[in-house]
C-alpha cells in the first residue's frame, strides 16, 4: 500500500483514506475482507438491528441516471450472527484496515443495548445509524431529525461502550448543523454523512405503480454529490470531530473534492455497486498519483475550502 495514502483518524493509522459504508457487501467477513484487500482503509457492516430482518420484498433498487434509488429496507442478519462475521474479519485483518460496525435501533436503550453487545471487540469504531430514510412506516421520521433526539442517543451509547461512537446523520433536514452540533456535544467522536437523499419515487408508467415495493427509496450516486460536498463542508468547518464524507463519490477527482470539502475520510458506496470493488484500487492509484505529484506526503496536506 502506498505511504502517501496512510491516513490518520481517530488515534490509528489505516493503509487508505477510503471507506466502504453501511449497506454495500457489508453482511460477511469474506466480502468485508474482499473490499479490504481492494484496498478499503477502512469497512462498515450492513447496519445490525436486535433480531434478523428480511428487509423490503422486491424491486428493491432501481437505477436511473445519474443515480441509485434503493430501498432495501434494513435487511441484516441480526446483531448476533453480525458480531460473528465482525469477530472473523477482524482476525484477519492488518493495523491499517479498520472495521466500522454500523447499528440500529429506535431508542437510547435500543442503540446502548446493542453498543454494549460490542463489549468484547478490539480496534472497532461504532457507527449509529440515525438516519435510514427507508423504514418510515415502521418506525417514522428517522432519529437524525431531531438534534435533542440524537443527543439522548449517543449520550446512551456512550455510557455503554468505550469504543469510539460515528453518528450517521441525515441530508434530509431543513438545516443539518444543529444536528452535528448535538451530536458533538454530547460526546460523538466522529461524523459520518450523508445517508441516502430524499428519499423519492419511481413509475412504472405501464402499470402506474410505484417501482420499489417500498414506493420510495433514497438516492445515491453521481446525482447526490454536489449536496454531500455542501453538507459535509458545513459540518467539518463548524464541529471540531472528524467527518466521514460520502455520497456520489466514484473517482479519485470526486474523493480528493471530498476532501478539499472537509472530509477525513471518503466513503464509495453506489461507485462500488456499479464498478465492484476495483473501484477502490482505482481511486486509490488515482489519490496516490495526485499527491505524488503535489508533493504532498498525505491527504491532510491537501488544501481545504474556503468559503
Ligand atoms: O437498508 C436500507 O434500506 C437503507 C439503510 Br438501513 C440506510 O441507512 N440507507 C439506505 O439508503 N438504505
Amino acid at each position: 500500500m502506498k505511504e502517501r495514502l496512510k491516513t490518520e483518524f481517530l488515534g490509528r493509522v489505516f493503509n487508505s483514506p477510503l471507506v466502504l459504508p453501511a449497506g454495500i457487501m457489508g453482511i460477511s467477513a469474506a466480502s468485508l475482507q474482499a473490499v479490504s484487500r481492494s484496498g478499503a482503509g477502512l469497512v462498515t457492516t450492513k447496519s445490525l438491528t436486535l433480531k434478523p430482518r428480511t428487509g423490503h420484498p422486491g424491486p428493491v433498487t432501481e437505477p436511473f441516471e445519474g443515480g441509485l434509488l434503493n430501498a432495501m429496507g434494513l435487511c441484516n442478519p441480526g446483531v448476533a450472527e453480525g458480531l460473528q462475521e465482525a469477530r472473523d474479519y477482524l482476525s484477519q485483518a492488518d493495523s491499517g484496515q479498520g472495521l466500522i460496525i454500523s447499528l440500529f435501533g429506535t431508542s437510547p436503550e435500543e442503540f446502548s443495548g446493542l453498543a454494549r453487545r460490542c463489549g468484547d471487540l478490539e480496534n472497532t469504531f461504532l457507527e449509529l445509524n440515525l438516519s435510514c430514510p427507508n423504514v418510515f412506516d415502521e418506525f417514522g421520521t428517522p432519529l437524525a431529525a431531531s438534534a435533542p433526539r440524537v443527543a439522548e442517543i449517543i449520550r446512551s451509547v456512550k455510557t455503554a461502550t468505550e469504543l469510539p461512537v460515528i453518528a450517521k446523520l441525515s441530508p434530509n433536514v431543513t438545516d443539518i448543523l444543529p444536528v452535528a452540533r448535538a451530536a458533538e456535544e454530547a460526546g460523538a467522536d466522529a461524523l459520518c454523512l450523508i445517508n441516502t437523499l430524499g428519499p423519492g419515487l419511481a413509475i412504472d408508467i405501464t402499470t402506474s405503480r410505484p417501482v420499489l415495493s417500498n414506493r420510495y427509496g433514497g438516492l445515491s450516486g453521481g446525482c447526490v454529490k454536489p449536496v454531500a460536498l455542501r453538507l459535509v463542508h458545513l459540518v467539518s468547518r463548524t464541529v471540531a470531530i472528524p467527518v466521514i464524507g460520502m455520497g456520489g463519490v466514484s473517482t479519485w477527482e470526486d474523493a480528493v473534492e471530498m476532501i478539499i470539502a472537509g472530509a477525513r475520510l471518503v466513503g464509495l458506496g453506489t461507485a462500488v455497486m456499479d464498478r465492484g470493488m476495483e473501484v477502490f484500487t482505482e481511486v486509490n492509484s488515482g489519490l496516490a498519483a495526485f499527491l505524488e505529484n503535489r508533493n504532498y506526503r498525505g491527504i491532510e496536506e491537501i488544501p481545504l475550502l474556503e468559503i
